[in-house]
């Protein structure tokens, strides 16, 4: 008999076959009625194969009182009810390091569209506007401050792809670490003091909105904000605000509070540029990512230690 796992949403198509492959699956994203699916179904379920934004709560969680195990296509998992699984010894895997790589190239790749101003300069060409003159210059990267909120794995990559290209960096986090970096305990005296602010932090109450009105301020209208983090980092309506008024000067964001919406104002600003949550969205890391849902998985119900825990 295979193990019958719950699939809180579609995969990429290599994951979905394998899972198929190894597990009765239950698609909770195609049930007709998800409710009587869980009913079911729920009492046989022993793992949840999900994503960082679908996760997996206590209300889904609670149905499936057979449940050993939650695979996550992801390294962030705010969008997990950690407090449940622990307190029920369900083992809670993600998906870490895999990513760095692709996620730093997105917030260097920010870092550049915006001070370059890549995406104003291609509409300026498109629009014919350069037939009557040059557009305004941009500004160098080189020499100028980075201050990295979250130094984890990924922010350590950044540091150091953007070092490369002359940048001076700096980090905030709850503890001082062992890098040649300026640490600031204090976000907005970090902010104050850089020219670029990168989040790369987890979600999660803790790190709900500390980028706040105060700290975009902070930043300033020659400071540029980069959230490739989580959109509930950010205070987005204090953003927006700041953004409008010329508090802050630019902005490029990956992630947002009610993602797939962004809000209306963002849309017609010159001084943005968006992406839709893209930073680990290569085909090479998504299948690196898959690949080790695929393992968690496969260990866990062979009763072997999982490869990425989650702590
Ligand atoms: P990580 O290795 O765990 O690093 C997280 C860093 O954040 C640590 O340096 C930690 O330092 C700091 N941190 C944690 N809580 C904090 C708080 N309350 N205030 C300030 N700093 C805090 O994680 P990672 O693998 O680099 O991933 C980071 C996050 O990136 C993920 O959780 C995810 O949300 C996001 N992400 C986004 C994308 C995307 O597509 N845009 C892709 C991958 C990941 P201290 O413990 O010293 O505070
Ligand atoms: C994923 C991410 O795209 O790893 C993360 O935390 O935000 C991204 O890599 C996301 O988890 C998939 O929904």
């Amino acid at each position: 008999m295979k193990p019958e796992i719950l699939m809180m949403g579609p995969m990429m198509p290599h994951v979905e076959a394998a899972l198929d492959e190894a597990y009765t699956v239950h698609r909770l994203f195609q049930a007709d009625d998800a409710d009587a699916m869980l009913a079911e179904a729920g009492p046989r379920i022993r793992g949840i194969a999900t994503d960082g934004g679908k996760g997996a709560g206590a209300d889904v969680m609670g149905r499936l009182p057979a449940l050993e195990v939650v695979s996550c296509y992801g390294v962030g998992v705010d969008a997990i009810d950690l407090d449940h699984a622990r307190g029920r010894g369900v083992t809670v895997t993600n998906t870490p390091d895999v990513l760095n790589d692709d996620v730093a190239n997105m917030a260097v790749a920010l870092v550049l569209a915006t001070s370059r101003t890549l995406v104003a300069n291609d509409a300026f060409v498109r629009q014919g506007r350069w037939l009557e003159g040059n557009p305004p210059l941009a500004r160098a990267i080189r020499g100028r401050k980075v201050g990295i909120l979250g130094l984890g794995r990924i922010g350590k990559d950044i540091a150091e792809k953007l070092g490369v290209f002359g940048c001076v960096i700096a980090y905030h986090g709850r503890s001082k670490q062992d890098v040649p970096y300026e640490y600031f305990d204090d976000l907005t005296a970090m902010a104050e003091a850089v020219d670029f602010l990168i989040a790369i932090c987890p979600g999660g109450p803790s790190t709900n909105g500390i980028v706040n009105a105060q700290v975009l301020q902070a930043l300033g209208p020659e400071g540029t904000f980069i959230n490739v983090a989580r959109g509930s980092v950010h205070d987005e309506a204090a953003l927006v605000a700041a953004l409008e008024n010329g508090t802050l000067g630019m902005a490029g964001l990956d992630v947002f509070e009610a993602e797939p919406s962004v809000p209306e104002a963002l849309l017609t600003m010159d001084n943005v540029i968006l992406q839709p949550h893209q930073g680990s969205g290569t085909i090479e890391t998504r299948r690196a990512m898959g690949d080790l849902v695929i393992e968690n998985l496969r260990r866990h119900f062979a009763g072997e230690a999982v490869k990425t825990p989650v702590g």
